[in-house]
């Protein structure tokens, strides 16, 4: 991230969103043609690894980058779309899971109990109503909306951009979904809009997949998956976002297990470029709808 932002000086800006709760920085780039100056464009936000052991996430987010700066053949969308792109939404967890536990979901705040707290439950959106209040729950939702750094600083960007964030896509693994809000089942006013987009997306990743893989299941995250509250595509379609989804990755091997986070590395190129297909179908979906 620090190499592209000097290579590409006129188009791209590291920011450092404030620290973690461990302290370190929550960075992020910038990518612009105007500098973020034209309010008349609109804004894609991608993020990932908001859970930390789902790695092939980040991966697709470099790859999009890379597609975005390095090997950009779509104009339109580095021209016409001002981008922020966040590959490490969960810093702390993200090196813990590196140093002692693969399967580290949460964040590092400390409790007495256990650490952590789930920041997919974290967001100020039906806070509380399905998710854990056991700090040793794989959900825990933290003392409060917003309690920890790592949401305040995603739900920053959102304030700073109000009303121009056009599409959110929060990349996770696994599962092969595209997933939208709300969490409790109901739709948000746009719904058949949100459901449309979901769908070309879908369309888009099923169309450039391993002919092994499942086909991406498309649909609200309570009638499809689970209910959940206090999530981040909740949070965005909130404040406004009319194109929030959650994408989840394919399993490691087909599997159905724990393991399913595993990286499968003949598989992390494929990833990012179906992955891509998907955000390109999403992003031109919403441009033309604007
Ligand atoms: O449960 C989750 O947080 C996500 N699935 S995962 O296996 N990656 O943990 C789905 C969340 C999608 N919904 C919201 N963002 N609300
Ligand atoms: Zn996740």
């Amino acid at each position: 991230m620090v190499q592209l932002a000097q290579t590409y000086p006129d188009k791209v800006t590291l920011v450092n969103g404030g620290p973690t709760y461990e302290g370190r920085p929550v960075n992020y780039l910038r990518v612009s043609t105007t500098n973020f100056q034209d309010l008349s464009k609109p804004v894609v936000f991608i993020m990932s690894l908001l859970h930390s052991r789902e790695w092939i996430g980040q991966a697709a987010t470099l790859y999009a980058l890379d597609k975005l700066l390095i090997n950009n053949t779509e104009s339109d969308l580095i021209n016409d779309i001002d981008w922020i792109i966040m590959p490490t939404a969960n810093p702390d967890g993200y090196i813990f899971s590196h140093d002692s536990d693969r399967f580290w979901r949460k964040n590092r705040r400390f409790g007495s109990s256990c650490m952590g707290v789930d920041l997919n439950r974290n967001y100020d959106i039906n806070w509380g109503t399905e998710s854990s209040d056991s700090p040793c729950s794989e959900t825990y939702h933290g003392t409060e909306p917003f309690s920890e750094p790592e949401t305040v600083v995603h739900k920053k960007i959102f304030e700073e951009h109000q009303d121009r964030v056009l599409v959110f896509l929060d990349i996770h693994s696994f599962g092969s979904y595209v997933l939208y809000g709300y969490g409790n089942g109901e739709l948000p006013p746009n719904g058949e809009a949100l459901s449309s987009a979901a769908i070309s997306i879908g369309d888009a990743i099923d169309a450039a997949k391993l002919p092994n893989n499942p086909n991406y299941t498309v649909g609200n995250l309570a009638q499809t998956l689970y209910p959940a509250s206090g999530g981040s595509q909740d949070y965005a379609l909130s404040v406004g976002v009319p194109y929030a989804y959650c994408l989840e990755l394919p399993a490691f091997r087909g599997s159905t297990s724990i393991t399913g986070f595993l990286v499968d590395p003949e598989f992390v190129e494929q990833a990012g470029y179906e992955t891509w297909e998907g955000i390109k179908a999403g992003a031109r979906f919403a441009l033309n709808s604007n």
